[in-house]
């Protein structure tokens, strides 16, 4: 599906909003400095990606205070400029921080979009995983056929209705399906129902609230829990899930990796862990099985918290989440 050499899109998104914890907006400069560029290059791709050669493509996150209303962010580039204002950003409902949460995830669709139709490949580091509706709703404008692959100890299928916690990172599937609650200002804006419910399959879970569970029951959402990973072998759990959402293996995948679903032991840094998690192996196989099918369009390493822990941890972290990128890069492919 990609055109041309081989070329990846680096949208880095130093985004914590979605969620309660500081630090994950740490992760996107933790993963280019541990040499992510560079290994990308090696396995021959031409990697777009900084702010300095205006390659970058960086999202500003850091809301502008309207009392000093037009001075852009230090961060912030010129091209890549978004003015989100520092509103009293009240909840809505149960949900905590909507306005800048869409106003950041409108600005990353655009960008996914846009590398998307250049035919290159978007390799979105974050920030929380509610960044997932702007790269998924960003991969869908231009692969609107494109499955969904989610890799995650949490099914993030929550409503604005059903959410106890009113993080927005706990929601970004229940937005992107449409769910009862999410046709709601400021995200029905800009945010249209853009996938179907057999059109993603989860790998991974093991913590779902009890709403969650009724509306993957409802929906009939098709879920590899660890359950099934022990059941039956990563391997085999993989071809399922493949010939769930991609039977001839025709369709463009767009995977969404939250690095909680690998096993506390070789993510620890990250700022919702949950014991019985992948291994370091079938973490990996996942992303090398997506890479085999030649398939992959679109990719996030989503929730790696570099503030969180001792450094060991950190660097096993970030060292789990730029080999995930390689992987699904095609790194292991002989
Ligand atoms: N389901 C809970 C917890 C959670 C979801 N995603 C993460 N944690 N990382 C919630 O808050 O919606
Ligand atoms: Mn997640
Ligand atoms: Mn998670």
């Amino acid at each position: 599906f990609l055109e041309g050499n081989p070329t990846v899109g680096i949208v880095g998104c130093p985004f914590s909003g979605g969620q309660g914890r500081t630090g994950v907006d740490l992760a996107p400069n933790k993963l280019i400095s541990a040499g992510l560029v560079d290994q990308l290059t090696s396995l021959g791709w031409e990697v777009h990606y900084n702010s300095q050669e205006q390659k970058y493509i960086d999202i500003p996150f850091n809301p502008i205070s309207t009392s000093s209303s037009s001075s852009s962010s230090s961060s912030s580039s010129a091209s890549s400029e978004v003015k989100i204002q520092k509103l009293p950003d009240e909840d809505i409902g149960k949900m905590k921080k909507p306005r800048l949460v869409s106003a950041v995830n409108e600005k990353v669709s655009k960008e996914v979009e846009e590398i998307a139709k250049k035919g290159w490949l978007p390799l979105t580091l974050g920030g929380d995983h509610s960044l997932a509706m702007g790269t998924v709703s960003g991969t869908k404008a231009k692969y609107p056929d494109a499955c969904l692959i989610w890799v995650d100890a949490h099914a993030d299928i929550n409503t604005p209705l059903s959410t106890d916690s009113g993080n927005l990172h706990g929601c970004p599937v229940s937005f992107l399906l449409g769910l009862e609650g999410t046709d709601v200002a400021p995200f029905n804006e800009w945010l249209k129902p853009c996938l179907k419910p057999e059109e993603i399959v989860y790998i991974g879970l093991r913590d779902i609230d009890g709403p969650e569970k009724a509306i993957l029951k409802k929906h009939g959402i098709k879920a590899f829990s660890m359950h099934h990973v022990d059941k039956y072998g990563i391997g085999k759990v993989v071809e399922m899930a493949l010939d769930h959402v991609n039977p001839d293996r025709s369709k463009p995948i767009h995977l969404s990796y939250d690095v909680d679903a690998l096993d506390p032991i070789v993510a620890p840094s990250t700022g919702t862990p949950v014991r019985g998690g992948l291994s370091f192996r079938e973490g990996h196989y996942i992303t090398e099985a997506l890479a085999e099918t030649g398939c992959l369009v679109s990719v996030d390493i989503m929730e790696v918290n570099p503030s969180l822990l001792d450094p060991n941890s950190v660097e096993k972290t970030v060292a789990a989440g730029c080999s995930l990128a390689r992987a699904s890069l095609g790194e292991t492919l002989l």
